[in-house]
């Protein structure tokens, strides 16, 4: 029987029992701690439910696991994920609005022993630089590119981009996206998956346990293509943005699920080592 319990165990035909209808004497207490020792989750400048942390982290882990720290060249894009590179102890480069592909291109070139990622969101990657990924994936360039999908360009405050959903509300297509007005939207990892140069090409996301735990496979499957000089490889991420969605932050997972997640599937798209 453990230490301080006493009054709230009981055995019951062999098995032990605890009470649920009443606050235990002691709290909660951690065990153990599994947050990459480079991520600092004190305080952070993103919103109560936003999804972009859980991916940022789930990444970073990835790249812990392969003890690939120490070599770690990140490139950031523009957008409320930028705010959290402060909160890592990583080397991180700051990208233009959607260039960050084409400068993880030359510090990879330079520094071929590097483990090299973008970090970009969906307004930044698909509106604003589209072809750069899509040229560097073309050149089967051997950088890791990460998108986090919520749909919106959060940061400036919950507009449209490129892979806003067909009748998702956004600040400026409040009835909803509609095809005559805004056309349809991107698949960005379906295009990108038909360049020869992608080796590695999924979307995963980071709306319940489960998915978080894919998706960080997915990204430690990216990472090892990297490291084994495979050629491109893409993990897209689908993130909660309840504050640009409008609505409840518990809402946002399953929102998530019911509009992005219904139209961009998830799972591995391309793995051209299997
Ligand atoms: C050239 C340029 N255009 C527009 C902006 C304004 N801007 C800053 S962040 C941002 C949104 C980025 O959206 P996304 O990449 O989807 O990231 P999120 O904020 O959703 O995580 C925009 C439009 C800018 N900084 N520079
Ligand atoms: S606006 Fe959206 S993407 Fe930006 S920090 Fe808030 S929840 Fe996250
Ligand atoms: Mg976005």
């Amino acid at each position: 029987m453990a230490e301080g319990t006493d009054s709230e165990v009981m055995r019951f035909e062999g098995l032990t029992v605890v009470p649920t209808d009443q606050p235990p004497s002691r709290p909660a207490h951690l065990v153990d701690d599994f947050t990459p020792s480079v991520v600092d989750v004190g305080t952070h400048h993103l919103c109560p439910g936003c999804g972009e942390p859980i991916a940022i982290r789930s990444a970073v882990e990835a790249i812990e696991d392969l003890r690939q720290i120490a070599s770690t060249i990140a490139v950031f894009g523009i957008g409320c994920y930028t705010a959290f590179s402060n909160n890592l102890d990583l080397e991180v480069l700051q990208a233009l609005h959607g260039r960050a592909p084409s400068l993880a291109t030359g510090v990879k070139r330079m520094r071929p022993d590097t483990l090299v990622l973008t970090v970009q969101g969906d307004g930044d990657m698909v509106n604003e630089g589209l072809q750069e990924v899509l040229h560097a994936a073309a050149r089967a360039e051997r950088i890791t590119c990460i998108m986090l999908n919520n749909g919106v360009f959060g940061e400036t405050g919950g507009h449209l981009t490129a892979t806003t959903v067909l009748g998702q509300r956004t600040k400026n297509s409040i009835e909803g996206r509609t095809v005559a007005e805004h056309g349809y939207p991107i698949l960005l990892s379906n295009l990108i998956a038909q360049l020869e140069g992608a080796a590695y090409v999924a979307r995963g996301a980071v709306n319940s346990a489960g998915a978080v735990a894919r998706t960080k496979k997915m990204l430690l499957r990216a990472f090892e293509t990297q490291l084994a000089g495979r050629g491109f490889s893409f993990v897209e991420i689908l993130t909660m943005c309840p504050t640009g969605w409008f609505i409840e932050t518990t809402e946002a997972p399953a929102y998530l699920a019911d509009n992005l997640g219904a139209v961009h599937a998830t799972g591995v798209l391309k793995d051209l080592a299997r």
